[in-house]
């Protein structure tokens, strides 16, 4: 009895330990990129919530179907090995079982592929852009133009270990000696192009990556909700420096963008002052529930 015991609080003390351990692994901070993390980055875009939601409706999906697979497995295992078993069924077909298998896969299917379709329309189509930031990728580094604004346009290289501040917030590997500086809410449409081979500009907070290639651009689109300093890093292997041009993006509230286009020798256009107070199309998701979203479809940029 005693013995019993002992070990059941030994197994007791087991998984408390674990479930203890678990959670204070998961506990890193989301906003940012963190070490062995649980989940994805904390969104900071509306595209990168619906990728979220849409990410987690697949992962109880794929719960079920493994349960519910492992659990057939183990009941024929018992029910039908040749111990428990010895006589075969020689039925080879039943047509309700092979109805029911052949459509519940398809209703999974279509399930997924509805919101997984929404999503992919709600990326794919650029809305009406607030302003444009041109992002050219060279090995190795990202050079950034706010067309917009003037003769604004500048070349981020990555912060050498030796220049980190760690009281600034700076990240190995992450920061930058020139941050992008981008406005809360507004509509940024990135032109996303390559002097020599191919990168690709991915932002995970933003739910953007994109190749970045030579003689041709390529845009996407992100409508940051949030201010924060949001990381990314070249997503293409593009020679010995791919690992060393990291994005790094500060995202402000709006009279303090444009303090900083002044001050980096830039003009505010009437446009752009104006739609301070005009709410420019918001695109913020109805429901975290990508099924039960009508995604809005955003207007075609001209
Ligand atoms: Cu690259």
């Amino acid at each position: 009895m005693m013995h019993r015991l002992i070990s059941f609080l030994g197994l007791f003390t087991f998984f408390a330990a674990l479930v203890t351990g678990v959670s204070a692994w998961a506990e890193p901070d989301l906003s940012q990129m963190a070490s062995w993390p649980i989940g994805l980055q904390d969104p900071a875009t509306p595209a990168m919530e619906h990728i979220t939601a849409f990410h987690d409706m697949l992962l109880y999906i794929i719960t079920g179907i493994v349960i519910f697979v492992t659990a057939l497995m183990l009941y024929v295992m018992v029910r039908f090995n040749a111990k428990a078993n010895p006589v075969p069924s020689t039925t080879t077909h039943n047509v309700m079982l092979e109805v029911l298998w052949t459509v519940v896969p398809v209703v999974i299917l279509i399930v997924i592929a509805v919101p997984s379709f929404k999503l992919l329309f709600f990326e794919a189509r650029n809305p009406e852009p607030d302003m444009i930031v041109r992002v050219t990728g060279h090995q190795w580094n990202w050079e950034y133009e706010y067309p917009d604004f003037g003769d604004v346009s500048f070349t981020a290289n990555m912060l050498k270990e030796n220049e980190i501040d760690a009281s600034k917030g700076q990240l190995r590997l992450l920061s930058t000696d020139a941050p992008v500086v981008l406005p809360v809410n507004k509509n940024i449409v990135f032109e996303v192009r390559s002097s020599d081979v191919i990168h690709a500009f991915a932002v995970p907070a933003f739910g953007i990556k994109i190749d970045a290639m030579t003689g041709r651009m390529n845009s996407t689109w992100a409508r940051a909700t949030k201010t924060g300093t949001f990381y990314g890093q070249c997503s293409e292997i593009c020679g010995k420096g791919h690992g060393f041009m990291p994005i790094e993006i500060k995202v402000v509230e709006q009279d303090e963008f444009e303090d900083w286009i002044v001050a980096q020798g830039g003009t505010i256009p009437e446009s752009f002052r104006a739609s301070e107070d005009k709410e420019s199309e918001v695109l913020e998701p109805a429901s975290s529930d990508p099924v039960a979203v009508d995604l809005p479809v955003p207007a075609e940029a001209h």
